[in-house]
């Protein structure tokens, strides 16, 4: 995947293309990291970028022109590339967008700066807006790292067996279960038995009740729209199972008048 950042800092992405895994799909030809200076494009003497916006008020707005003639320049080098800008007022990004822009041969990114770029060049020129979050960032630089990170572990190949994808929160609409390594015990606290047991189907099932009841307590938001497998309603049945099992004991154990017992 071809991938040009347009960008005003391209010095912030040095450090970026150098270093885990992004690094590693680079030297092994699966990702191109382009980071592209927007002043090298701007005619004028001082290489303005941005200007007062129309109307009045606070803060700077990006020019369109040096814009338009960086993206030109990106396209040419990568014409099937997807032009997408980083904005609050974009489409959430998610892990769901995230496979879906990993399928694609080429992205350039806009990272606008002050109070976001000309809005005819984004009309023009921009194919789709993405969101990390609802909060406001300097720039759309991290925003754009944030997105080819997330992308680039989905490429095919970019990840070996030994850190594969299938397994990540988020994956299959649920949180990833909890992991452990060596030592067995670590300050009192042991790794649960059945890790260490060797039997493979009954790791799995663990894994997927561990998945199940972290998303049920962390984020009970993602199972409201799942649609549930054979498996995961066997494993909600047997707590409910428990649960009311503990609760027949306890209320019949139960001694205080106040409780409602009937
Ligand atoms: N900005 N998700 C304003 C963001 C942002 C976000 C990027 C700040 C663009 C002009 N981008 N500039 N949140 O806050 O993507």
């Amino acid at each position: 995947m071809d991938v040009a950042v347009l960008t005003i800092f391209p010095e912030m992405f040095d450090r970026f293309w150098t270093h885990g895994i992004v690094r590693r799909a680079i030297e092994q030809g699966y990702l191109k990291g382009d980071a592209i200076d927007i002043r090298a494009f701007a005619e004028d003497r001082h290489k303005v970028t941005d200007d007062r916006p129309y109307g009045g008020g606070c803060g700077m707005v990006m020019k369109p022109e040096p814009l338009a003639k960086a993206l030109r320049a990106a396209r040419e080098r990568m014409p099937e590339a997807v032009t997408l800008m980083m904005s609050p007022q974009g489409r959430p990004f998610s892990q769901q967008a995230a496979a879906e822009l990993a399928r694609q041969r080429g992205l350039i990114f806009i990272c606008g700066r002050y109070e976001g770029v000309d809005e005819r060049f984004a009309q023009q020129f921009v194919d789709d807006e993405i969101s990390i979050g609802d909060y406001v960032l300097t720039g759309g630089e991290l925003p754009a790292m944030v997105v080819v990170d997330a992308v680039v572990r989905l490429i095919p190949g970019v990840l070996g067996g030994r850190d594969s994808a299938a397994d990540d929160s988020f994956a299959d609409g649920l949180l990833e279960y909890a992991h452990y390594t060596r030592p067995p015990v670590f300050e009192g606290r042991p790794v649960p038995d059945v890790l260490l047991s060797g039997n493979h189907a009954a790791i799995a099932q663990w894994r997927l009740e561990a998945a199940l009841v972290r998303t049920f307590l962390k984020r009970p938001d993602l199972l409201e729209n799942r649609e549930f497998t054979a498996q995961e309603i066997a494993i909600l049945k047997k707590w409910s199972k428990e649960l009311e099992d503990l609760i027949k004991v306890q209320s019949a154990r139960c001694t205080d008048p106040l409780s409602g017992r009937q």
